[in-house]
């Protein structure tokens, strides 16, 4: 199916651009709504869309990118990703049977006040914009600030550190906002996060170096994922543990969504391996987005058969 915009994919965007075009998305097709979340440090609105094509509290997917403001091939795939879901229903067979069994949840900017900093001030910054009292520095990381390891190892207690925790887990309440929506809906099977960069598909732990009860089945998926994305450019993207894959590091999401029985909790690293880093040329993002989005489909696909 055909739309009508001239929303360019293939470019970096604005909240307000991004935002619009998720309006639009919801506009056109009537499987797709927007849906509001929580509101982030600063007031802004956290906009989730919902995929849903029946059902009452069918099994559930989460999708979230841009929990780190300046990776922004991430937010710019997700919308790549949104628009691929919403245009292949009911021509895509694999889509159309995930979508009439399954809702997906996709968060495209998990952390609004950071995005909107990285385009003003500094394209650099990480973590949130919250201030605590008595400190100069500004920000928590939001990828350490989940209740899982809460404050341990490969986490910052110096609030002007880059992974700063925060002063306890769910302080920040972009976090909060996923944990209470995620909790309430209370049948999410797959928790999934895109994050730059590097090129690694990881699965818990990462505040801690033991292999997860399901090891074996996430370790296989994650390999088979991984394969599918290197079959279209031959982009490789290595798989395993946090821990062993990147660095030991507490508090972050998917060791929440995991510890909290979610089985199929992955996150990705997106391009590149370090020659532009976060900065990304635009000219890749729908080459990383349709590589990135042939892991997530197998992932995806994996969950429905299940
Ligand atoms: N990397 C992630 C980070 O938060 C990660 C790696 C993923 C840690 C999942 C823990 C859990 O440090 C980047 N690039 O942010
Ligand atoms: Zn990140």
């Amino acid at each position: 199916r055909q739309r009508s915009s001239s929303f360019d994919f293939g470019a970096y965007h604005t909240l307000d651009d991004i935002n619009k075009e998720l309006d639009h998305l919801a506009s056109e097709y009537s499987f797709v709504e927007k849906i509001q979340i929580g509101e982030s440090y600063e007031k802004r609105p956290m906009y989730v869309l919902k995929f849903s094509t029946g059902g009452s509290n069918r099994p559930a997917i989460w999708l979230d990118a841009g929990i780190h403001s300046r990776e922004w091939v991430t937010q710019a795939s997700a919308l790549w990703i949104a628009n691929k879901i919403a245009s292949d229903y009911g021509t895509d067979d694999s889509i159309t049977s995930l979508l009439n069994k399954m809702d997906l949840f996709l968060l495209p900017v998990a952390n609004p006040d950071g995005f909107v900093y990285t385009h003003t001030s500094n394209r650099m910054w990480r973590k949130t914009r919250s201030r605590i009292p008595g400190s100069i520095c500004v920000g928590v990381d939001p990828n350490r600030n989940w209740d899982a390891g809460f404050g341990g190892p490969g986490a910052s207690k110096n609030p002007c550190s880059d992974s700063y925790h925060g002063p306890s887990a769910n302080s920040e309440v972009e976090v909060k906002s996923v944990v209470d929506f995620i909790k309430n809906h209370g049948n999410f099977k797959a928790f999934l996060t895109l994050h730059s960069y590097s090129q690694l598909l990881m699965y818990p732990y990462g505040y801690k170096c033991t292999r997860p009860d399901d090891y074996a089945e996430l370790e296989s998926l994650g390999r088979a994922a991984a394969s599918s994305i290197r079959s279209l450019y031959g982009t490789t993207f290595q798989v395993g543990t946090i821990c062993k894959t990147i660095y030991q590091a507490s508090g972050g999401s998917i060791d929440w969504s995991y510890d909290n029985g979610i089985k199929y909790s992955f996150a990705f690293e997106l391009r590149d391996t370090g020659r532009y880093g976060f900065l990304l040329p635009a000219n890749q993002i729908i080459p990383a987005a349709k590589e990135t989005w042939l892991g997530l489909k197998k992932i995806m696909e994996h969950v429905r058969d299940k």
